[in-house]
């Protein structure tokens, strides 16, 4: 309740809660004596303070928008009836077949909505936190009945909460499943390398499938990066074990409308969707990761599709190339069963298009979906003063790439690949781009999506670094030490590819080694997780967890590198996204619920000039009491 008192205080809400706010109200800060906990808080705030957030520019000012989302709703949460039942329900009583009759049955559209996943993504290097998430997510479930699901786990979540955020994943699909049980949450799964960038044995991912299953997860989007369906099978069944739904993915490239790209052509994706219901897909998903699916096209394939298979089909595209809404309103003339949309202020440009200009584009439309306009543009207000804490993460893409029709880079990689090359000291992202197309030229036409796009990507850098042109690779290629990743790929580690690889170029870049044909995955040795379990223990980890099991297996480093951060640094996530992300300023007060019944109101009283050992001492008032800190000033 103290908390309440102090946020809903005039003085507070006027944001002029400076050093006297404390002084002058004494009766609001009756609080407990800080717990040990604070000081590794404070450390984690003085750290940031001082040296900045690894990787961003420092900024005089910090952001504090929330505070208009607070004055339009001054109760909070929208105090919408919540919700019962809903899909989880059907899904749970009656099975996946009983939600995928419900689907076909309703005649409107239906929407996924893609803010907590792909749209950070794709937009803020999928930084948002779970603390930005939790805080709306009842209001999203409650004000938005009417979602097919939530995608709000998978893909690169898994690895950047962890590396960036000193979060961890499963905690944050423990904490959104509780927040919006009425509502289906969903997943991207890359078939056989779950949430990493590699294959992994099938133990492994059956294992993972069926422990975020457990947690909460009903939805599976599973794709391939090549789309070759033995690499979707295992995980596909998986899923099925579960109860849970299956997406059986095909991953769109090319342009079914012209001719530049035979391999991709309309009999190409018939076939495929065909072999991925056959594989028991109980949606079939058509992922544009580029935007290259044009209104016509996504007219002709999806009703190339609906006649072809019996399962509902769900179109998901990026707006990067500027007409994903209208790619949608063709795609919903053709019968598409459910399309993925993001709230407005984090739509658009390399993100999902957004949800509330698709309504009002299918306005008159006899399948428009069932939305509560008022509803989502008052759920946007909050997405639009939270967007402002990621601004530092933009990939600064600010309107429609219609280049990206030839290019056909992903959305998600847009931005990674610009401070990947920027990181090599290559400026010119447009000559990135122009080789990144030669590339998939000249290794076949390729489907590019995580982790084949990566592949492309870093030889289009290799290439531009070693000042290569594709004519060189293929005359002397044999005489070019080629990066890592490209020398696995050409060795079947990621799967074949449409056609199969360029037989020339594969044997320049292999060079004798041997080149698999198999699916890698039926050679994998499965991992042995009571070892992994021991040691973890050995480690340290008291008692440890199935989902630290597999994080420990997925990302051994990563894993244990959030496990020192964590000890060192407690409870972060409880930060405000500013303070997390920005430290604090001269004379500046928080407040930081780090548990139910726990809260420290922490004040910035001094900051000390570095000692002879570059050590700064901070002064700050927690609680009442007087606390120093000091950090290595590392400028
Ligand atoms: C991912 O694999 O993370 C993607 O979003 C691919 O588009
Ligand atoms: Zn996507």
């Amino acid at each position: 309740p103290f908390l309440k008192n102090v946020l809903s205080h005039p003085t507070f809400q006027a944001g002029a809660a400076e050093t006297t706010f404390i002084d002058t109200t004494p009766e609001l800060f009756k609080l407990r004596p800080v717990r040990s906990r604070s000081g590794e808080l404070m450390h984690y705030v003085s750290e940031i303070t001082v040296n900045g957030f690894p990787g961003l520019d420092r900024h005089e000012q910090k952001y504090y928008p929330d505070w208009h989302y607070q004055a339009q709703f001054p109760q909070g949460p929208l105090h919408w009836p919540a919700v019962s039942g809903g899909l989880p329900q059907l899904l749970h009583d009656q099975g996946p077949k009983a939600v995928t009759d419900w689907i076909r049955d309703h005649q409107q559209v239906l929407l996924t909505d893609t803010t907590f996943r792909d749209a950070h993504q794709s937009l803020f290097a999928t930084r948002m936190r779970t603390r930005d998430m939790l805080r709306v997510a009842p209001d999203m479930a409650n004000g938005l009945p009417n979602l097919f699901s939530m995608e709000m786990w998978g893909g690169a979540t898994f690895d950047v909460a962890y590396r960036f955020l000193k979060e961890d994943p499963w905690q944050r699909l423990a904490l959104l499943r509780k927040a919006m049980p009425n509502t289906l949450l969903q997943m991207l799964f890359r078939g056989s390398n779950a949430v990493g960038y590699k294959n992994y044995p099938d133990n492994v991912l059956k294992n993972f499938i069926k422990t975020a299953a457990k947690d909460g997860i009903d939805v599976f989007r599973i794709f391939d990066s090549l789309n070759w369906v033995p690499q979707l099978t295992h995980s596909i069944d998986a899923v099925k074990e579960t109860g849970k739904l299956a997406e059986g993915t095909m991953c769109y490239t090319g342009d079914i409308l012209g001719d530049a790209h035979p391999k991709y052509n309309l009999a190409y994706y018939v076939d495929l969707a065909k072999q991925l219901v056959n594989a028991g897909a109980d949606i079939l998903a058509i992922k544009d990761m580029a935007g290259l699916l044009k209104p016509q096209a996504a007219y002709m394939l999806v009703s190339a599709l609906k006649d072809a298979v019996d399962v509902p089909i769900h179109l998901h595209t990026h707006d990067t190339t500027g007409n994903g809404v209208a790619t949608y309103v063709q795609a919903v003339n053709a019968g598409v069963d459910i399309v993925d949309v993001a709230q407005s202020a984090f739509s658009a440009t390399t993100s999902q298009p957004s949800m509330e200009s698709l309504y009002y584009a299918l306005a008159n439309n006899k399948r428009q979906p069932e939305l509560n306009i008022q509803n989502a543009e008052k759920l946007d207000a909050y997405f639009q003063s939270i967007r402002p804490y990621y601004a530092d993460f933009s990939n600064g893409v600010s309107g429609p790439l219609t280049d990206i029709y030839t290019v056909q880079m992903p959305g998600g990689q847009y931005s990674n690949l610009q401070q990947q090359a920027k990181s090599m000291g290559i400026s010119d992202f447009g000559a990135v781009k122009k080789m990144y197309a030669a590339v998939n030229d000249l290794f076949g036409d390729i489907v590019k999506v995580t982790p084949s796009s990566k592949v492309v990507g870093d030889m289009a850098l290799f290439m531009i670094q070693n000042e290569l042109t594709p004519a060189d690779v293929l005359d002397h290629g044999e005489t070019i030490d080629f990066p890592e990743s490209v020398v696995s790929f050409f060795k079947g580690d990621l799967g074949q590819p449409a056609g199969g690889f360029p037989p020339l170029l594969q044997q320049k870049i292999l060079k004798g080694q041997p080149a698999l044909t198999v699916r890698p995955g039926s050679l994998a040795e499965p991992v042995d997780f009571d070892q992994v379990r021991a040691e973890l223990i050995a480690d340290g980890v008291e008692d440890p967890s199935e989902e630290a099991v597999l994080s420990a297996i997925l990302y051994p480093e990563v894993f244990k590198q959030y496990r020192q951060d964590h000890a060192q640094y407690g409870p972060v996530t409880t930060l405000d996204s500013p303070t997390y992300f920005q430290g604090m300023r001269l004379g500046e007060t928080i407040s930081v619920a780090v548990k139910p019944g726990i809260i420290y109101i922490i004040r910035l009283d001094a900051i000390g000039e570095p000692d002879a050992g570059g050590l700064r001492t901070l002064y700050f008032t927690v609680n009442g009491q007087k606390q120093e800190t000091q950090v290595r000033d590392a400028s």
